[in-house]
């Protein structure tokens, strides 16, 4: 089988890409194509979350023959070389021949990439022209160098490119959006999950009473009021805190395997007792949740989602006023100490930590339940910190 490989982030994918791809395998008489769409991490990326990008994809090619789409890049943690995705291919499908679909751009690029010779040697490269200036010579000097089998494209150069279409989307409401080259489904996809467009607060708030329950809501607010105050008082970034304090329980109420399945998808790792307490892992799920469908890529507001439930040893500012403010919000009334911790936490933000470990420990332990180990060792941190000073 010929079979031809098409990797890219696909933010989003668009009718260039899918043309460029049925030009390549009538030419080449491929068996069919591939479409891998690169991944990314969480937190780790300014690109579209992978999950986004590969349901777009999905959709894009749906009833195309001969078109399939991998997830095998973004099932992959940390960054992924298109070597071991080939060497994937060497290994599980030894006999077919490998094909890679670029653009002329990426032709002056491919030295770069990790184990150049490798890809040569394993790969016939298919050059799709994308306007810009003439690359016989460089497929020559690589031919020369590596021996490499460079073969171009014949298409007509297709004026779009996923930049713009993001451009457009930011620039105008979705409703204006008249690209052509664009495929209904996958533009109904992006203005169903709010891509490409940053949410405002009030939208955040519209989802989030969809989601949560009137109490946690009014919680939630609660979290706002005094993260917020407590932000003035140790001059942390206000706007940082009060979206952290908004989405911080977003995942509240998502069933228990949605929440492991999310937090697997961004290789956050969880452990046994992560996996049975939705109460705790609520947390973890929440940063996914935020930087999934409220498009958070702040990895500070991101962590403080992440950490509120257990904290962590030696939390950033904004790490503690979430967690502290999620204990102390005035709607809290579990403890006739919480008037208290409220005078603590704007004059010693690190006492009244301790403090709140303490009591949850405590609480914990009356009722028998198992401790996470980072609670724990967040405890153990700040009681040293405060006893040595
Ligand atoms: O989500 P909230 O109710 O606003 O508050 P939270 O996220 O701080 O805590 C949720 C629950 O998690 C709370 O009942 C205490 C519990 N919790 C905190 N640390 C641990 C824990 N539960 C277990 N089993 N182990 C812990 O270490
Ligand atoms: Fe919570
Ligand atoms: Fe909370």
């Amino acid at each position: 089988m010929k079979i031809c490989i098409s990797g890219g982030t696909f933010d989003p994918i668009h009718n260039g890409h899918i043309e460029i791809a049925k030009i390549a395998l009538s030419q080449f008489e491929l068996d069919k194509v591939i479409f891998m769409p690169t991944g990314n991490s969480y937190m780790k990326s300014d690109v579209t979350p992978s999950i986004h990008r590969y349901n777009m994809l999905k959709l894009a090619i749906e009833g195309i023959d001969k078109f399939e789409i991998s997830d095998l890049e973004i099932k992959r943690a940390g960054y992924t070389y298109t070597k071991d995705t080939v060497a994937y291919f060497k290994e599980n499908y030894p006999d077919d021949e490998l094909y890679f679909l670029i653009g002329t751009d990426t032709l002056f690029m491919l030295e770069k990439w990790y184990e150049p010779e490798y890809l040569f040697n394993n790969l016939i490269f298919i050059v799709a022209k994308r306007g810009d200036a003439d690359s016989v010579a460089k497929a020559n000097e690589l031919k020369e160098k590596y021996n490499a089998d460079i073969r171009f494209m014949h298409n007509d150069v297709i004026d779009i490119s996923s930049t713009e279409i993001r451009d457009e989307f930011e620039n105008n409401s979705y409703d204006e959006f008249k690209n052509i080259y664009f495929d209904k489904k996958v533009f109904e996809y992006i203005k169903e999950n709010h891509l490409y467009k940053e949410m405002t607060d009030a939208e955040m708030i519209m989802q989030l009473s969809k989601e949560l329950k009137d109490s946690r809501l009014m919680h939630t607010f609660g979290v706002i009021d005094t993260a917020s105050a407590l932000a003035k008082a140790y001059q942390a970034d206000i706007k940082k805190c009060e979206k952290a304090a908004l989405l911080h329980d977003c995942a509240k109420y998502m069933p228990l395997d949605e929440m492991i399945a999310i937090c697997e998808r961004n290789f956050i790792e969880l452990n046994d007792l992560e996996k049975k307490k939705n109460s705790l892992l609520h947390a973890k799920a929440g940063a996914c949740l935020a930087y999934e469908k409220y498009g958070i890529k702040d990895k500070e507001i991101l962590d403080a989602i992440k950490y509120h439930t257990t904290g962590k040893p030696d939390m950033s500012l904004i790490e503690k006023i979430i967690f502290v403010s999620d204990f102390i919000e005035p709607g809290r009334d579990f403890s006739e100490k919480l008037p208290m911790y409220r005078m603590i936490a704007m004059a010693d933000i690190n006492l009244v930590c301790m403090n709140i470990l303490k009591d949850t420990l405590d609480y914990l332990e009356s009722l028998n339940e198992e401790i996470d180990p980072l609670t724990k060792e967040t405890y153990s941190f700040y009681k040293k910190l405060i006893s040595e000073r």
